[in-house]
């Protein structure tokens, strides 16, 4: 049996990347009844006849991500935009929260970043290279850092996520022109999306890379995330040493080092403000159970 993965579902059809070759894949009959089976997952293969076969059995996966539905994610690449649309911390420590919490290698990149940038919005973006997250200054106009990005998506599955419009298909264009995502200005895709669903898809990547390409999501809420383990999400929290607390949330109690941190600058306010704007809205998810 041949072993591949699942690049795409639809209809009951699975098409499963084998090195460079697409199998039209059937599940077999227990198969169907037993597992369900999403795109990025590992199977194993019996071959029909020139492009046709049987997916006969699921590789036990090692993670599942929602919202995009997709298997063996190893790492994130968050994009957003220097300007147009404008940066929005809060949207980018929420997703931070939720690659944290998936336990994805994260990579921010900054798109548009030919565009001109003032000083305080680069101060925004050194806060999370101080924090140790790989941060990219991008232009898939004019070819800037795109080698760099390269390097992260090699042999790896790697997902694009970021809001609308900051660039996402025009990076993947422009990395490896031979994917020929569609692109262009928000209005135009709001009317093509009404016509046209779009499926999770991964996309071969150079030789042994998967990439997959999410339509852009908004403000995504942190539902399933427990408020206890929201803490540890935020990275630079804990190296800020012991609070007097073990099961202190840095809110209000007394002897708490994150917030003596804050004080002292060690961890930057941006950051903290988000974490107890993050606080309150899983405080309150939990109080609707
Ligand atoms: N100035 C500038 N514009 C860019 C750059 N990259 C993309 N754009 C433009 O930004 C717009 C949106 O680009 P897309 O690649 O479609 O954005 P996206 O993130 O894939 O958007 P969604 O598919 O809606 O999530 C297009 O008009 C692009 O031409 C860049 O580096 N600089
Ligand atoms: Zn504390």
């Amino acid at each position: 049996m041949l072993e591949g993965i699942v690049t795409k579902a639809i209809g009951g059809f699975y098409y499963v990347a084998v090195g460079d070759k697409i199998f039209e894949a059937t599940l077999r009959g227990r198969l169907k009844r037993d597992e369900k089976i999403y795109v990025g997952d590992r199977v194993k293969l019996n071959v029909l006849g020139e492009s046709k076969a049987v997916l006969e059995e699921l590789i036990p996966r090692r993670s599942l991500l929602f919202r995009p539905s997709v298997a063996n994610l190893d790492k994130v690449v968050i994009v957003f935009a220097i300007s147009q649309p404008e940066p929005n911390p809060l949207h980018l420590d929420r997703m931070l929260v939720l690659a944290e919490y998936s336990e994805l290698d994260i990579i921010i990149c900054l798109n548009k970043c030919e565009l001109n940038i003032s000083d305080s919005k680069k101060e925004l973006f050194e806060v999370y290279k101080k924090i140790g997250y790989p941060v990219i200054f991008t232009s898939a106009k004019e070819g800037i850092g795109l080698a760099e990005l390269d390097q992260y998506l090699r042999a790896s599955l790697t997902v694009f996520a970021g809001p609308s419009g900051v660039g996402k298909s025009s990076l993947l264009n422009a990395l490896q022109p031979g994917l020929k995502l569609k692109t262009g200005e928000l209005s135009v895709k709001i009317a093509r999306g009404k016509h046209t669903t779009r499926h999770v898809e991964l996309l071969m990547y150079g030789k042994n890379g998967f990439v997959v390409d999410t339509p852009g999501f908004g403000n995504v809420r942190l539902d399933e995330i427990p408020s206890e383990l929201l803490p540890n999400l935020f990275v630079e929290f804990k190296q800020a040493g012991n609070c007097r607390f073990q099961d202190c949330r840095h809110v209000q109690e007394p002897g708490c080092a994150v917030k003596k941190a804050v004080e002292d600058g060690v961890i930057a306010k941006s950051r903290y403000e988000n974490y107890l704007i993050l606080l309150k809205e899983a405080l309150e998810v939990k109080k609707t159970w």
